[in-house]
């Protein structure tokens, strides 16, 4: 745990291996039907393996309306030629009409699975291959704890899409950022790590498989080693932490504290090479 990511990067020989958019049409839900049990577990049954090995994995964040198509090519080559884990698709705010162009694009290039992080019931589709069925366990906004669920959850059902119960936690990133604005929440303070750590528990007493901890897009602050570390020792979720991570170094920081998942956007859209140094130091942790 000790060692530092840049020497890890040279001994590393081999890398180890919701809400929504638009309703469903009548002809859109006869087509998705039910998937087996095991497919339709498939992103979640990884995600708790990889947990309990201890292995931890790189997501890159995708707002569909801040890339265009040659900038989703970037992407894509980029994520299979670096190892990335999974992409996550979704914002807080997305305004354009590019989710379904978005997700079906990246399904036909790359076997990297897609995932819908969903800032509202605007956000399901049924062509990713799991979707955050997200609470915002860390506000007290009832629209956004059971609320959103509610209307999302018969369309969610039919799509037969693998929807994946989470836990969603906002901490202070050192300013507002769109997702606590738009979700009118309280984040939690990043020096109190008990209440962060309380909540998650909360979550996992619930019924939760997910802790998703989030400083916000672009936040000024990634979340601190020591509120990730205080969940991680509390909770035996796997946890996705993302927010303000814009360096290699930070990602090593954020995995080692106890991060399964780490989850980077903003600071890829400015700079697409990150994808490969911060692959490297994600995949060097061990524990
Ligand atoms: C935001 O966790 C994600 O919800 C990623 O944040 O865009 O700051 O990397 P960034």
């Amino acid at each position: 745990m000790g060692i530092c990511w840049r020497a890890k990067k040279f001994m590393l020989q081999k890398r180890n291996g919701l809400l929504g958019g638009h309703l469903l049409s009548c002809q859109q839900k006869t087509l998705f039907l039910p998937l087996s049990e095991t497919m339709r577990n498939q992103v979640y049954q990884n995600i708790a393996a990889d947990h309990s090995k201890g292995l931890k994995k790189f997501a890159v964040l995708i707002d569909p309306d801040d890339v265009d198509a040659k900038a989703l090519n970037q992407l894509v080559t980029l994520g299979n030629e670096n190892h990335v884990d999974y992409f996550f698709v979704g914002g807080s705010l997305v305004i354009g009409d590019y989710l379904d162009t978005t997700i079906k694009t990246l399904k036909q290039q790359t076997n990297i699975p897609v995932v819908i992080f969903p800032g509202s019931i605007q956000q399901v589709n049924p062509n990713a291959d799991a979707l955050l069925f997200l609470s915002l366990i860390s506000g007290r906004n009832p629209e956004l704890l059971i609320g959103n669920q509610v209307l999302a959850a018969p369309y969610v059902k039919k799509s037969g899409i693998e929807a994946i119960s989470t836990g969603y936690i906002l901490i202070d990133g050192g300013a507002p950022t769109t997702v606590s604005y738009i979700s009118n929440t309280n984040p939690i303070p990043a020096d109190k790590p008990e209440i962060a750590a309380c909540t998650a528990m909360a979550g996992e007493l619930l019924g939760m498989k997910l802790i998703y901890m989030d400083a916000g897009s672009g936040a000024k602050r990634a979340i601190p080693a020591e509120v990730i570390a205080a969940v991680h020792k509390h909770c035996d979720l796997p946890i996705i932490v993302g927010g303000g991570i814009r360096t290699p170094e930070k990602a090593y920081e954020t995995c080692n504290a106890g991060a399964d998942i780490v989850v980077v956007g903003n600071a890829i859209e400015k700079d697409t090479s990150l994808i490969k140094e911060i692959s490297f130091a994600v995949h060097s942790v061990t524990v």
